[in-house]
C-alpha cells in the first residue's frame, strides 16, 4: 500500500474505533512497513481529523510508558508522546459517564504548565524546570483503541498513545519548590489504596520526561510551546474504572485530585 494511502486508513480506523467504541486489532501484523516515524505520521493524521471533526484544537501533549511499571506492563522499552486536545479537559466535581469508553483506566500523573518555549535538542532538567510556571496534580483517563490493551510502541504511538481524557487539580505550585523524584503519591479507588508512587517512577525525576520528549519533538521541527500542559507520565500502574467508582490521587505538597465516575 501507497503510505500515505496507509496512514490515511489507519487513521481514519482509530477514529471510527474511538466513534463506535468497538476496538480493533493491532495494525502491525498488517502493516509491517509501520516503524516509529510513520506511527507518528499517522497520530498526526489522527489530530487534524479529531480537531475538525469535535471542532477543537491542541492545549498540549502527554507522555506515556514513561515509568518501568507501564513499560514492563505494555512490553516496551522507551516511551511515547501524544497530543492534548481541549475537547478531552474534563474537570473535578464532574461527574464522568463511562458510556463513551471502550475500556478505561486511570493513571495518576504531575502536569507542567508552560510559560516558556522549550525546544530541542539539549534540553535538561533545569531547562524544563526553567520553562515550567506551574506543576499541578492530574489524573489522565486512557482508553486504548485496541482490544485488551494489546499493542507495540508503534500501534500504541499510532493511537495517540492511548489518550482519553485527563484532569487536572485545581492548584498550580512552582516546580522549584520541590524535589519532584522524591514526591510521593498514593493513589485511591473508593478510599482503598490502589497504587503508591513517587517522582521518580517517571525515568527517574518527571523533568526528565519532559526533557525527553522536548529532545524527541526537535527530531520532528517541533517543540513545547508556552501555555501548553504536558502530562509527564502516570506513576504507576492504571486501575480500571467501574461506573460508581470515587478515585483521588494525592500528591505530597501539591494535594489531590480527584475523579468521580457514572454508568
Ligand atoms: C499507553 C499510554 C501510557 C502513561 O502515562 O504511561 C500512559 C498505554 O499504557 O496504554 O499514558
Ligand atoms: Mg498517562
Amino acid at each position: 500500500m501507497i503510505k500515505t494511502n496507509m496512514i490515511d486508513q489507519i487513521a481514519y480506523e482509530l477514529l471510527r474505533a474511538e466513534k463506535r467504541k468497538k476496538a480493533v486489532s493491532k495494525f502491525v501484523d498488517q502493516y509491517p512497513e509501520l516503524d516509529e516515524a510513520l506511527a507518528y505520521e499517522v497520530q498526526e493524521r489522527l489530530i487534524e481529523m479529531k480537531c475538525k471533526e469535535e471542532n477543537t484544537k491542541r492545549i498540549g501533549r502527554k507522555l506515556g510508558l514513561t515509568s518501568k511499571a507501564k513499560q514492563e506492563m505494555m512490553g516496551v522499552h522507551e516511551p511515547s508522546y501524544g497530543v492534548l486536545l481541549e475537547s478531552m479537559q474534563l474537570f473535578e466535581g464532574d461527574k464522568i459517564s463511562i458510556s463513551p469508553f471502550i475500556h478505561p483506566k486511570l493513571e495518576p500523573e504531575i502536569a507542567f504548565i508552560f510559560d516558556k518555549e522549550l525546544k530541542g535538542p539539549h534540553v535538561t532538567v533545569a531547562d524544563v524546570l526553567n520553562a515550567t510556571k506551574y506543576i499541578a496534580p492530574a489524573i489522565e483517563l486512557i482508553d486504548s483503541r485496541f482490544h485488551g490493551f494489546s499493542f507495540t510502541l508503534q500501534d500504541a504511538v499510532a493511537d495517540n498513545s492511548s489518550s482519553s481524557r485527563f484532569i487536572i487539580g485545581e492548584r498550580f505550585y512552582s516546580p522549584k519548590e520541590f524535589d519532584l523524584k522524591l514526591m510521593g503519591m498514593v493513589f485511591k479507588q473508593n478510599g482503598e489504596v490502589v497504587a503508591t508512587g513517587a517522582g521518580a517512577a517517571v525515568m527517574g525525576h518527571p523533568a526528565r520526561a519532559i526533557a525527553w520528549l522536548a529532545n524527541r519533538l526537535y527530531k520532528v521541527g517541533q517543540s513545547i510551546q508556552p501555555g501548553e500542559i504536558v502530562l509527564s507520565g502516570s506513576l504507576s500502574a492504571a486501575i480500571k474504572i467501574e461506573p460508581g467508582d470515587h478515585f483521588s490521587a494525592e500528591f505530597d505538597g501539591i494535594g489531590t485530585v480527584e475523579a468521580r465516575f457514572i454508568e
